[in-house]
C-alpha cells in the first residue's frame, strides 16, 4: 500500500454527505432531532439546489462588505445598534440555502451535518483576517434576556467561561484566550503570525481584495461573471455634478484608503493596538493575480455605492428561520438571512447593491443622483421559509424597515489597501411586496417576479 502496488478502487459511502443519528441519542440527551425532521440521518437538497440558492446570495458581495464596511468590532458583530454587515448575514446565508433548509438550518442540529465543519472553518478563517485588519473591541456587560452561552441576568466579559467548553477539568475557555487562532496552535493561509503588524495587515488586505473584491476570483457572488467595480463613464454626469464634489473629490484622492477612524478602542488586554493606520513601506500584491479599482479613471465623478439596509425585529416575525430575498427586476440583489435565536433580537443587515445595478443596466442608465429613485421604484422582497414557500406579505408588515444607503466610495489604489467609503445618505423606503402567489425561488433561472401593482 506505501508504494502504491496494490491500490484498489472502492466504492464508499461519502462520509460528508450525511451523518447518521446514534440509536438512543434522542432519549439520553434531550431532543436529537427537530420535530418535522423526523430522519435517521441528516438530509439536504441536491448540490445543484443548493448551488442554484447560494448563487442568489450576493455571498462575494456581503463578505466584502464586512470587510471595508465594518470597520470596527461593533459594526461587524450582529446585534448591536451599529451593526453594518455582520459575518452573521453571509453565515445564516449559507446555512439555510447550503441544504436548502432541512437539518443545517436549524441551530439545534445544523453541527451533525458534515457541511458543518466546513462552514465554520470558513467562518472562523475570515474572522481571523478581519482581525488581522482592524481591532477587536469586545463588549462587556449583562444580559436580560440570556444568550447562547449567557444566563439570563448574567453579566459578561471576555473573560467570562464559555460552557460548556472546558480548556482543563475545572475552567473553560474565554473570548479572551481564544480571541486568536495561536491559541489553539493554528493559523490561515496567507496570515504570518511573525511578521510585522502592518505587514500582517497589508497581506490581509491583499486576501480579501484577491478573493472578494468585485474583481476578485473568489466564487459565490451568483450574478453572471465579474463585475467591473469602476463607475461607468456616464455622460449624464457631467452637467449634473454637485457643487461639493470638488472637494469630495479631493478627500477621496488624499485619503489613504486604509485611514479609517478607529471608532472602536481596543479595551480587552489581547487586542492589537499597534497597528500603524498606513504602512507605505509593505509590498503590493505579493501574487500579483487581482487587479483592483484604479483611482486614474474615475475622471471627475465621485463614485458611489448602493446598498439596502435592512432592520428586522424577529419578535414580530411568525417564524425562523427565513431569508428575505431582494430583486430589482427580476434580478437577484441578495438576500438577509436569520436562523432561530434563544432571545428576540433586533437584526440588522446590508445588500450590496451594486451588482445588480450593473445587471440590470442601471449602473450605465441613470446617475447616481436618480439611482435612489430608482432603486425605490424597483426593489422587492420575498419573505421565504427554508422550505422556499413565502410569507404573507401583510403578516410581516411592521417587522421590518429598508433604507437605501448612496455612499461615496473612497477606492483603494493598492491591492493592499482596502477601499474606504466617504460622506453617504439614506432614505427610508417600502419595497414592493411579492407574496404567496410568487413562484419558488429555487429553479427560478430568469424568471421575473411579478411586478408589484403600482
Ligand atoms: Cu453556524
Amino acid at each position: 500500500m506505501p508504494g502504491g502496488s496494490s491500490v484498489v478502487a472502492q466504492t464508499i459511502t461519502n462520509p460528508l454527505l450525511s451523518f447518521q443519528f446514534p440509536s438512543g441519542a434522542s432519549s439520553q440527551f434531550g431532543q436529537v432531532v427537530d420535530s418535522g425532521l423526523s430522519t435517521s440521518r441528516t438530509v439536504r437538497c441536491s448540490a445543484s439546489a443548493a448551488a442554484s440558492s447560494l448563487s442568489g446570495d450576493n455571498l462575494k458581495d456581503q463578505v466584502y462588505s464586512a470587510f471595508t464596511r465594518s470597520t470596527t468590532f461593533s459594526r461587524v458583530s450582529a446585534g448591536t445598534p451599529d451593526t453594518v454587515m455582520p459575518f452573521e448575514q453571509p453565515h445564516n446565508a449559507v446555512h439555510v440555502d447550503a441544504a436548502c433548509g432541512n437539518h443545517f438550518s436549524s441551530v439545534g442540529n445544523a453541527g451533525f451535518d458534515p457541511l458543518f465543519m466546513l462552514h465554520h472553518a470558513n467562518i472562523d478563517r475570515l474572522w481571523a483576517i478581519w482581525q488581522e485588519i482592524y481591532s477587536v473591541s469586545i463588549p462587556s456587560g449583562s444580559t436580560t434576556g440570556g444568550s447562547w452561552s449567557i444566563n439570563q441576568g448574567s453579566s459578561f466579559t471576555a473573560s467570562t467561561g464559555l460552557s460548556p467548553f472546558y480548556r482543563t477539568s475545572s475552567t473553560r475557555w474565554t473570548t479572551s484566550n481564544l480571541l486568536q487562532t495561536s491559541a489553539l496552535g493554528y493559523t490561515y493561509t496567507g496570515i504570518d503570525l511573525s511578521a510585522s503588524a502592518a505587514t500582517r495587515r497589508a497581506n490581509a488586505n491583499t486576501i480579501v481584495n484577491q478573493l472578494y473584491s468585485p474583481t476578485g476570483s473568489g466564487s459565490g457572488g451568483g450574478g453572471s461573471g465579474p463585475v467591473n467595480p469602476r463607475r461607468p463613464t456616464n455622460p449624464r454626469r457631467g452637467n449634473k455634478k454637485r457643487a461639493d464634489e470638488d472637494a469630495t473629490d479631493k478627500t477621496a484622492t488624499d485619503k489613504p484608503a486604509t485611514d479609517k477612524p478607529a471608532a472602536d478602542k481596543p479595551k480587552a488586554d489581547d487586542t492589537k493596538t499597534d497597528k500603524p493606520k498606513t504602512d507605505p513601506s509593505v509590498k503590493a500584491d505579493p501574487t500579483g493575480n487581482a487587479t483592483v479599482p484604479s483611482s486614474s479613471d474615475l475622471s471627475n465623478a465621485v463614485p458611489r455605492r448602493f446598498f439596502a439596509k435592512i432592520t428586522v425585529d424577529t419578535n414580530k416575525l411568525p417564524t425562523l428561520p427565513i431569508s428575505l430575498k431582494f430583486y430589482i427586476e427580476g434580478d437577484l440583489a441578495g438576500s438577509f438571512t436569520l436562523l432561530h435565536a434563544p432571545q428576540d433580537t433586533i437584526a440588522k443587515g446590508e445588500v450590496p447593491l451594486h451588482r445588480v445595478l450593473s445587471e440590470t443596466g442601471y449602473q450605465d442608465k441613470f446617475t447616481d443622483d436618480e439611482m435612489e429613485d430608482k432603486i425605490e421604484e424597483a426593489l422587492q422582497v420575498v419573505f421565504l421559509r427554508p422550505d422556499d414557500t413565502t410569507i404573507d406579505p401583510e403578516s410581516v408588515a411592521g417587522a421590518y424597515t429598508v433604507d437605501v444607503e448612496s455612499a461615496e466610495l473612497i477606492p483603494n489604489k493598492k491591492i493592499d489597501q482596502l477601499p474606504g467609503y466617504g460622506k453617504s445618505s439614506r432614505r427610508r423606503i417600502t419595497p414592493g411586496l411579492i407574496g404567496g402567489r410568487f413562484p419558488p425561488i429555487k429553479g427560478l433561472g430568469g424568471k421575473k417576479p411579478a411586478r408589484r401593482s403600482a
